[in-house]
């Protein structure tokens, strides 16, 4: 259940640095509606600590919640008007109508900060619907704020739509909201405006729990186990942000759905070479490599049934790339047939389909997190560099075979891990966005130095305070009721 608190004071490390922040959204509240919220919700943003690009091949990932978050205060209406404010001057205010039938209307080509609300009110509405048919959702008078850096790989957008939708479900008397529930309807949240994304951010947004990172299992079903690193060797985890904004919703074509559809592609390609029928699944409901996998050695998500995989990928996908008109012709489908199954509901752009790279890092990645994870609570004094080095290998495999780092990401890369880092990575969808960096505290002085000489000072000299952070693993997602 999202558990309902009375004060700010169990939700940060130390509340008091947040009061001013819920002061303001509580003003600006009431000068605009005359009255206080019933209630707020808060969702927090996540860092990834290793495992991306693999969600949504069902595979196992290892995130945690971070403090930065989206709060949203409201009081509901009879009138089914939604007033929408954001406490942030940058971005104006909207209303518009719950829906008597149908889903409430979203521009996803002129994309502005609304349609993350609007999300959760389809989502929310729909299940709605399903419980009570011909229901029609209150009105809800809203004030926002959300400090998650927009764009940054740290999951604004499902600290977002995880708030929204549990807004809107508590707004027409949900009150007990299952954890559960709440990260599948969000999940599906971004998909309605183009990304065709996994369950990672918002599993890691609702699970989030202080101090611990979260090992995120998707299959059989979503499973959320809390981890602890051990303490042998003190460290801190840095979040250094290149400040390259990438919008997944513009990019998309070229970056994240073209990634989906190349891992649908491949499972589908090694599927036909290797003579199995994988299940057609949920999101990819094509299938996906987790289900090659379970058909060709082991249902188990195991060290050993991905070990199994990695020559099959040697065997029968070519370092090459794929153009349509070949990947059709190996499929044994015409090229409308696959531009109608795979390049239309989530359109994409692309010369050359690099299926081997793709698929040898799902299963890599995957494997990476398994040993990440089994050795991260070991009290032995080299655990720390080990660890360090799986991240480092996530790194380079997303400079080298997943294409979704970026020279200025590198380049942090290789500064904080000559000031001492151990680990260091692209962290979330990548292509621009944050790092995350193991490093142990009595070196976290000169990373973070180094970082603000070297990178920040040359290319953002006004880069903004909260661009490199120490991060703690921060709270989940809350109802708030003062
Ligand atoms: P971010 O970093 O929020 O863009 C995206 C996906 C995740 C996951 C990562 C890569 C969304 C909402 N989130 O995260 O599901 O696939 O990329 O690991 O699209
Ligand atoms: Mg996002």
């Amino acid at each position: 259940m999202i558990p309902t608190l009375h004060t700010i004071k169990d939700v940060y490390a130390d509340a008091s640095a947040h009061e001013a922040r819920y002061a303001g959204i509580l003003n600006k509240f009431q000068s605009l509606y005359g009255r206080k919220p019933e209630f707020v919700t808060r969702a927090p943003g996540r860092v990834n600590i290793i495992g991306d690009h693999i969600d949504y091949s069902y595979y196992s990932v290892l995130p945690m919640a971070i403090e930065n978050d989206f709060v949203i205060a409201v009081a509901t209406t009879d009138d089914h008007k939604v007033s929408l404010a954001n406490l942030d001057p940058r971005f104006s205010g909207c209303t518009f109508e719950m829906p008597q039938h149908g889903d409430v209307e979203i521009d996803a080509v002129n994309m502005v900060w609304s349609n993350y609300f609007k999300c959760g009110v389809v989502v929310a509405n729909r299940y709605m619907r399903e419980k009570t048919p011909g229901f029609r959702p209150k009105g809800m008078q809203i004030v926002v704020h959300g400090n998650v850096p927009a764009g940054g790989g740290l999951s604004s957008s499902a600290a977002f739509v995880v708030s929204a939708t549990l807004a809107v479900l508590r707004s027409n008397g949900y009150d007990k909201v299952d954890k559960k529930l709440l990260v599948k309807l969000s999940t599906t949240c971004e998909q309605l405006i183009g990304v065709n994304s996994g369950g990672m951010d918002q599993s890691a947004s609702v699970f989030g729990e202080k101090d611990h990172a979260l090992f995120v299992s998707f299959r059989p079903e979503l499973d959320v186990k809390p981890m602890q690193f051990a303490q042998t060797t003190p460290f801190v985890l840095i979040i250094a942000n290149s400040l390259l904004e990438v919008h997944k919703h513009d990019s998309a074509p070229e970056c994240y759905n073209l990634r989906v559809v190349e891992v649908t592609l491949a499972a589908k390609l090694l599927e036909k070479r290797l003579g199995i029928t994988i299940p057609q699944d949920g999101l990819l409901s094509a299938g996906t490599l987790r289900g090659v996998m379970e058909c060709f050695s082991g249902k188990e998500a195991s060290i050993a049934n991905l070990k199994a995989m990695l020559p099959q990928v040697e065997k029968y996908l070519d370092p090459e790339g794929y153009t349509s008109a070949r990947i059709a012709s190996e499929l044994g489908i015409s090229e409308s047939e696959l531009e109608a199954k795979y390049f239309t509901e989530f359109p994409v752009r692309f010369s050359k389909l690099k299926l081997y790279q793709r698929a040898k890092h799902v299963y890599e990645e995957a494997l990476r997190v398994l040993e990440f994870v089994s050795i991260m609570g070991d009290n032995s004094p080299d655990t720390l560099q080990k660890l360090g080095e799986y991240m480092n290998a996530s790194h380079k495999s997303s400079q080298t075979l997943f294409d979704n780092s970026h020279e200025a990401v590198d380049e942090i890369v290789e500064i904080a891990r000559s000031a001492g880092s151990l680990g260091s990575r692209v962290t979330g969808a990548g292509w621009g966005g944050c790092t995350v960096h193991l490093v142990p505290s009595n070196k976290a002085e000169a990373v973070k130095k180094a970082l603000r000489e070297q990178y920040y000072a040359k290319r953002y000299p006004n880069a903004p305070e909260d661009a490199l952070i120490e991060s703690v693993a921060g709270s989940g997602t809350v109802l708030l009721e003062f």
